[in-house]
Order: structure tokens, then sequence, then C-alpha cells
């Protein structure tokens, strides 16, 4: 496996050179943040960052994420001129060097969390998500809470000038079900995967988060089951997961190391997102440091079912808490997803030497 780590640009409050100074990480997981989602992003950005990056000693070979436009996700006529973008986007990126493109199929929001900033008893904050909360909130009142909770810093994720159209894009969505939305994703998929194959890029998707519907909107991407039925959908292992154990986590139903061997040994996973998160109740949970005896996830079979299957990917330690009075992008912190990341590697010289001997 290969550990990298995920950097906002020149926008982000931690250095490159920090990065570059925590044991083990060897490139960072980047993104355009200045192009709309569903333009082109232009050859000569992609390469300014890239060697930027690689001043400092790192790699780019990771994109999380090349968004995908909502016409695309709705399945509207206009769907075709973003596709095509979409395709000229990886050959740019395919011919910087890129190997691996996340994005994701969420209706509307990327991730949400109720809470941003939930203190715990060490003196630390986390991000928190409550969906007692989230049936008695409309979905603008949430985005400013969530807005607020930022205090200024970005959220990956969360372009604020789209939400601004929140209404007419829920209205939008009033006909589109779990089966149009899987059909739209196919359709997406089976008109880039060629592309993928033919730049040598590798598709990765990563799960819908928190894996539930909310405010009433489709996810697809939730489970062992749907996520097979995308993979078999279109064929290629260059359709793909970046599979992230934190959002698949919040659902006890999932068996984490299962799906690791499972989508593993399909060839099938090109990214990981490694963290933990305890679960407080009903759809109820709040994330912690990355150390098992801290959450309710078993890191060490997690990493040992990377390990067996031989992964080779890319993986990144993901949500932090705030900790050592650090102020940053929530969940992007520098101090906890260090900790984090050597952590990760730790299991894994571990259980490498007792599998080697
Ligand atoms: C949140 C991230 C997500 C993720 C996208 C991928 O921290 O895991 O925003 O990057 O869903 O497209």
């Amino acid at each position: 496996m290969k550990m990298v780590f995920r950097w906002y640009g020149e926008k982000d409050t931690i250095p490159l050179n920090f990065i570059k100074q925590i044991p083990g990480v060897v490139g960072i997981v980047g993104a355009l943040f200045d192009v709309p989602v569903g333009e082109v992003w232009p050859f000569d950005k992609i390469m300014k960052l890239k060697q930027r990056v690689e001043n400092e000693g790192l790699k780019l070979e990771v994109i999380e994420s090349v968004n995908v436009h909502e016409d695309i996700k709705l399945g509207l006529p206009s769907r075709e001129k973003y596709i095509d973008n979409y395709i000229k986007t990886i050959k740019n990126l395919s011919q910087a060097g890129v190997k691996v493109v996340t994005y994701n199929f969420m209706p509307i929001f990327d991730w949400l969390r109720t809470n941003l900033n939930k203190p715990l008893e060490d003196g630390s904050t986390t991000m928190e998500y409550d969906h007692s909360l989230i049936e008695n909130i409309n979905p603008n009142q949430l985005i400013e809470n969530v807005k607020k909770g930022t205090q200024g810093f970005i959220l990956p994720g969360w372009e604020w000038d789209r939400l601004e159209k929140l209404e007419k894009t829920f209205e939008m969505y009033k006909n589109i079900d779990e089966q149009k939305l899987f059909e739209n994703l196919v359709y997406f998929l089976e008109r880039v995967i060629p592309y993928c194959e033919k730049y040598d890029i590798k598709l990765a998707i990563h799960p819908d988060d928190p894996p539930w519907k909310i405010f009433g909107l489709p996810r697809i991407i939730t489970n062992k089951e749907n996520i097979e039925k995308m993979l078999k959908a279109v064929d290629s292992k260059y359709n793909g997961l970046a599979l992230c154990m934190g959002s698949l986590g919040a659902n006890p139903n999932n068996d984490l190391p299962g799906m690791v061997r499972h989508f593993g040994e399909m060839g099938r996973i090109h990214f990981a997102h490694v963290r933990n998160l305890k679960i407080t109740g009903k759809k109820k949970f709040h994330e912690t440091a990355h150390p098992t005896f801290c959450g309710t996830h078993d890191m060490y079979e997690i990493m040992k079912a990377f390990y067996e299957i031989g992964f080779e990917g890319y993986i990144r330690p993901d949500h932090g808490r705030m900790i050592w009075n650090e102020k940053g992008t929530p969940g992007y912190g520098l101090y906890d997803r260090a900790l984090g990341a050597v952590y990760l590697q730790g299991l894994w010289e571990a259980i490498s030497k007792r599998c080697e001997n």
C-alpha cells in the first residue's frame, strides 16, 4: 500500500513540507478547487499543482474529487456536455501522471454531519452525525449550521453557491428514486469507463456518507450488495472503489474487513480511506482518533484484510479530531491525521512481520 494525505492546495492551513515530514507519506491527494463542477480541468493548472507537489518531494497520483455535475445525476439532456467535459478532464489528468480519480454519486449533498465541533472528554473536538436532528430540520437550516461550523475554513464537497439553489434542485429530484439514480450512474460509467481504460485512470467511487437516505434523497452506494451491483453493471477493473471505512462503518451491518476482502479479491479497490468512529445510537455516531480502542471498528482486522489481499493501492488517514488547539478544515487538521497515518503503518508493519514469520 502507498500512504497518502489529503491536501487542499494553497488555501490549506497545512504546508506541503509538513506533510512530507509525516513518516511514510509518499504523496498527496489533491484537486483543483477553483474549477466549477462540470468544467474541464485545464492541463496547465493540473501541471502547476503537480509541479508544486513534486517540488516538495511528494507525488500527485490521486485526485479527490472530480465531482460529477448534478445534471448527470439527474439524467438531464445536458448531461452529455458534462460527460464530455469529464472525459476531457480524465485525459488531462492522465497526461499529468494521475492514476486514480475519486468521485461520488450522492444527490445534492456530499458528506453530511450535524455538528462539526463536538467537544470530547479529552478537550479535543470532532464531527458528529445525529439523524434525529436531520428529521426535524429543513435542509436550508442545516446548511446554515454547517457553514457556521466550518468557521470560514473549506469544507470539501460543499459548494455553497450550488447549495443556494436548493429548493429548485430538490424539486428536480422529486421523480428520482434509487433505481433511476442507479441508471444514471450506469449511464455515466458506460460512457466514461472506456476512456479511463484508454487513458489508464482508475475511477473510484466514494460511498455515500452517511450510508442512508437523507431528506428523502436516494442513496445507492451504501452496502456490499449495492456496491457489487454497481461494479458488475460496468464490469471493468477501471470501475472501482475509494473504499471509505468511515462512511460504510456508520452502519453496524456493514462488515468492513469482509468488504475489503471481497472487493479486494475482485481487484476493484483502488483507494481507501481508513479511519474509526464510534456508533452511539441509531443512525448516530461521532468520529474518533484512528486506533481500535477509540471507536467501534477493529482497525487491526481492517488493515489485516488489506494486507491479505495484497493491497498495492493508496490509503489515506481520514477525518481527524482537532487536537492541540489546531484550527483548520473540519476533519482535516494535521495532527490527528498524522497520528492516524503512522498508526496505520504501525499496524501494517506488525501484520506483515507476523505473516512473514
Ligand atoms: C469528506 C470526503 C468526501 C469525499 C467525496 C468524494 O471528508 O470523504 O467529501 O471526498 O465524497 O467524492
